[in-house]
């Protein structure tokens, strides 16, 4: 079978080195070019314009560049193909290391020197064993599983918190609704690694930070999002912290991104921001995987990591 050609269409990266990756193996058509071209089977994409991958009358797959793929389905128009994730090491360690900083720099009160240092306030507060500590990881995929791991052997203890039951050595797991409330009573340090879905939308309110565990050497819950940002309502975090429900919340994703200049996330005090920047998609270390699949599925093999289109990742 002759090699099918890509569209590559990636609104918000720079598609240069992408473009440049693929084409060592393949054709590469760079976005505005390619609409309804039908030499093109592939296309790469990251936040799609709608409607431009039902144009392509020869598409055979999508393939995310990133690991959610939330930002395929928001298009109206998504032909029914196959849709492939990123599934890498390099982003799982990414992930992981954003997610094992973060944890530890609550539990080692990170906050708290930032603001004594410029006092020059020579304090230090009581030190907690990690133990007394429980990280719960809402989601417990490829990027959750990695990072309980992780803290798992830094001695935290670990919950875990997935759509369908996942069991894991070490780790408390709930599932499902039922499971909901369980898990965040058991949790002091809520990590969020949903992907966005009709069902996760919205999932990290109030009412849910309410129910976290608060008896802990923390001085209080805290929230870690490094999944989606409209998994979380934006003014509900800001609530829950200054009520003192949330101790300090570090966030990576938000409900707009770039998050607006005007929002009060960027200048509240016991919120540490980062832009998006949890597991970046390297095409260095992502290309590759992508070419192979491409070479497999015109041998006749099927796609590895392939999205579950009815739940919607
Ligand atoms: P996976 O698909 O491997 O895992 C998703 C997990 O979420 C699974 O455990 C799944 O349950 C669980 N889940 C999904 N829906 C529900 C639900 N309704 N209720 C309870 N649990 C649910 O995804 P990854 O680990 O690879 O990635 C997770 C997300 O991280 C991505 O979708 C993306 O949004 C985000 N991400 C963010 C990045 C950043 O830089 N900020 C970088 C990369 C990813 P089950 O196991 O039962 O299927
Ligand atoms: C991803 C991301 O989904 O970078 O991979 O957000």
């Amino acid at each position: 079978m002759e090699k099918g050609r890509i569209l590559l269409a990636v609104t918000g990266f720079h598609p240069q080195r992408w473009r440049e990756l693929l084409s060592a193996e393949r054709e590469v058509v760079l976005e505005p070019d390619g609409a309804k071209d039908p030499s093109i089977t592939y296309a790469v994409v990251w936040k799609q314009k709608p409607n431009l991958l039902s144009s392509l009358p020869n598409l055979r797959a999508i393939f995310s560049i990133g690991a959610g793929v939330d930002h395929i389905f928001a298009d109206p128009g998504l032909p029914d193909v196959p849709i492939v994730k990123v599934v890498a090491d390099n982003l799982t360690q990414y992930m992981t290391e954003y997610v094992v900083w973060r944890v530890l720099d609550h539990h080692r009160q990170g906050l708290l020197y930032r603001q004594q240092q410029p006092k020059k306030i020579w304090h230090e507060p009581q030190q907690r064993p990690a133990g007394d500590i429980s990280v719960g990881i809402m989601g417990l995929g490829t990027l959750g599983r990695a990072a309980a791991s992780v803290l798992l052997s830094l001695g935290f203890a670990v919950n875990g918190w997935s759509r369908s039951e996942r069991p894991m050595e070490g780790v408390a797991t709930y599932a499902g609704e039922a499971g909901l409330i369980p898990f965040l009573k058991a949790t002091d340090i809520l990590v969020v690694l949903l992907p966005l879905t009709p069902d996760t939308k919205g999932i990290i309110n109030y009412g849910v930070l309410k129910e976290l565990r608060k008896r802990n050497g923390l001085g209080g819950s805290v929230l870690i999002n490094a999944g989606r940002g409209r998994l979380q309502k934006d003014a509900d975090i800001i609530r829950a912290l200054d009520d003192g429900t949330l101790k300090e919340a570090s966030l990576d994703v938000f409900e707009v991104e770039p998050l607006p200049k005007t929002s009060p996330l960027w200048n509240h005090p016991k919120v540490f921001v980062t832009p998006h920047a949890a597991a970046t998609s390297d095409p260095i270390h992502l290309v590759p995987g992508m070419l192979r699949q491409m070479d497999a599925f015109e041998r006749g093999e099927k796609l590895d990591n392939l999205v579950d289109r009815k739940a919607g990742y």
